[in-house]
């Protein structure tokens, strides 16, 4: 069968599902996200754009994520990997949304051919997709509907069944660089177990982690790859404690319920089950394993809640020392991103007390890394626990080629060395932020409450907001203010004003049909007066 006659015949066993009121599927923060019975087609045609992107990169192999990390598990989601492990290129998003939305199966066959002779894509030159799941049950379906996107076009793929999502990012950059001096590391997921295992031992040397740590995996992936990750330590180098809950991923309804890093971010509280016990360290991830929280409950002030701010000041300070211990602060720039939603007082300690540079974008890691990838040693985390540090090259070298000069600037040359293996430069990956901390609160011999002691939050608070039309919301400013629907903005800042050092902002969320409010302000009842205000102007707007 001729190329068009295949990729029609596939489609129309993988049908697009029309929405409603001539709205469009479109490419969000985090690819495709929705209701998991709309996305056969979706994914499909996913396929047939992945399959493209691989031929315009050289025949490079590109990943397929089919996840929808936080959402509840009815969802499910599809979102492109490009060759070293990032997010798919902007311009491309668009190129995914026009393929996913061809009304008809001849149309997007025709509009394939027109894309291949429009981006010069030789369809003729090989093609390699590699590509994962979640747990969600209805990812198999979905897998389905990939693999013949990628018969269709005959292009090769390897399935990878299970995976956490930083899994598949770190499998394609390492499909990427295989054999090359870059060589990300083993091309499987046994590689990327024994690259953070290695890593974390020479990172951490002679020190000690204190006590044991809980990990609550959301009952999502992350449960049993951290299992088999704990395997890979060698008990005689490291003596890590670690106790693993919620990980049943045997029943899938209860994926993130009720649990995982956004549970206790959104509610400010920890997991009701099992049952957290005062002074016990603990974190969570999200479904997927790309988001981390830590928090514990103070025997003398209760919950308290490390999220992706504190994580991105911890390694930006323990990071910062160790490039001044090594005497190569003249010669690194380091810089922190965040969003909108990084809590203020997070912003004036990194700014005022680590004198660091802060640049803010627009929510999704795609921004905050391409950020992130300005500078010798980029910071980047959202405040739900989603983040990495990237290295530059030339940062990797300075810390092989530099000479030590006494034992301790050799001991912190070997340290960030290490640390640049541990931290996964693909993408937030919360097994290896994970170690990250473990790494830094042992070098600093620091318990929860030292690392809580380094600034006080402003109070604040995160409401979730369903609207008739989402899509009415357009903002500016890297989301920090509303430019549509008029008047929204205005009405706003006249609730911002009537409270004392607050600020307050809404948009339009990228992965759920809802819209998000964020207030701070002085004391907690005003941050959530201040947002409850917010939320009931949101409401009323976007059900215009
Ligand atoms: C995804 C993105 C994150 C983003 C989050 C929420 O996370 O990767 O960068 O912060 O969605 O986005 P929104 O507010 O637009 O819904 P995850 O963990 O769900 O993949």
């Amino acid at each position: 069968m001729a190329h068009d006659e295949k990729i029609l015949a596939a489609s129309k066993r993988h049908p697009i599902v029309p929405l409603e009121k001539g709205q469009l599927y479109t490419y969000g923060t985090a690819g495709f996200r929705m209701r998991a019975d709309l996305l056969e087609g979706v994914t499909f045609r996913v396929g047939l754009l992945s399959a493209l992107r691989s031929r315009k990169q050289n025949s490079q192999a590109i990943g397929v994520m089919i996840t929808a990390s936080h959402n509840p598990a009815a969802d499910n989601g599809v979102k492109i990997v490009d060759p070293m492990g990032e997010m798919l290129e902007q311009d491309w998003e668009r190129l995914a949304t026009a393929l996913v939305n061809s009304p008809t199966d001849e149309d997007l066959v025709k509009l394939y051919n027109r894309l291949a002779t429009d981006l010069k894509i030789d369809l003729g030159s090989p093609a390699k997709v590699i590509y994962g799941r979640d747990t969600r049950p209805s990812g198999y379906r979905l897998v389905t509907a990939l693999a013949d996107a990628l018969e269709a076009t005959e292009s090769e793929y390897v399935d990878y069944k299970l995976l956490t999502t930083p899994q598949l990012h770190y499998l394609v950059r390492a499909t990427n660089t295989e054999g090359n001096p870059l060589s990300y590391g083993e091309v499987s997921e046994a590689g990327y177990y024994k690259k953070l295992a290695s890593a974390f031992v020479r990172a951490m040397k002679s020190r000690k982690i204190d006590g044991t740590l809980t990990v609550d995996c959301a009952n999502g992936i992350g449960g049993p790859k951290l299992s088999e990750f704990l395997k890979y330590i060698p008990k005689d180098k490291v003596n890590f404690d670690v106790r693993v809950v919620n990980d049943d991923i045997l029943r899938p309804e209860i994926l993130n319920l009720n649990c995982g890093a956004d549970y206790v971010k959104t509610k400010q509280r920890p997991p009701p089950i099992p049952k957290l016990q005062p002074g016990v360290r603990t974190c969570s991830f999200d479904g997927d394993a790309d988001r981390l929280m830590y928090y514990w409950i103070d025997p003398q002030t209760g919950f308290f809640m490390l999220d992706g701010d504190r994580i991105s000041s911890l390694a930006a300070s323990f990071i910062g020392e160790l490039i001044e211990s090594a005497g190569l602060k003249d010669e690194m720039r380091i810089g922190v991103v965040q969003t909108a939603y990084a809590n203020g007082a997070s912003t004036t300690y990194i700014t005022q007390h680590l004198k660091l540079e802060v640049i803010c974008t627009p929510t999704g890691v795609k921004h905050l890394h391409h950020v992130a990838q300005g500078f010798d040693i980029g910071v980047y985390f959202e405040a739900n626990g989603h983040g990495t540090v990237l290295f530059s090259p030339d940062a990797l070298l300075a810390f092989e080629e530099k000479e030590p000069q006494s034992p301790a600037q050799k001991d912190a040359l070997d340290t960030l060395a290490a640390l640049a293996d541990l931290i996964n430069q693909t993408v937030g990956d919360a097994l290896s932020d994970m170690l990250m901390v473990e790494v830094i609160l042992a070098h600093k011999r620091w318990t929860l409450r030292d690392w809580a002691m380094t600034y006080a939050d402003l109070p604040n608070r995160l409401v979730r907001v369903e609207v008739g039309n989402k899509d009415l919301f357009w903002t500016t400013d890297a989301e920090r203010r509303l430019s549509h629907p008029e008047g929204a903005q205005e009405e706003i800042d006249g609730e911002v004003k009537k409270y004392k050092d607050a600020r307050s902002f809404a948009r339009a969320s990228g992965t759920e049909n809802a819209c998000r409010v964020y207030s701070e302000a002085a004391t907690r009842y005003e941050a959530h007066e201040l947002a409850e205000r917010v939320a009931n102007i949101i409401e009323r707007y976007g059900s215009q």
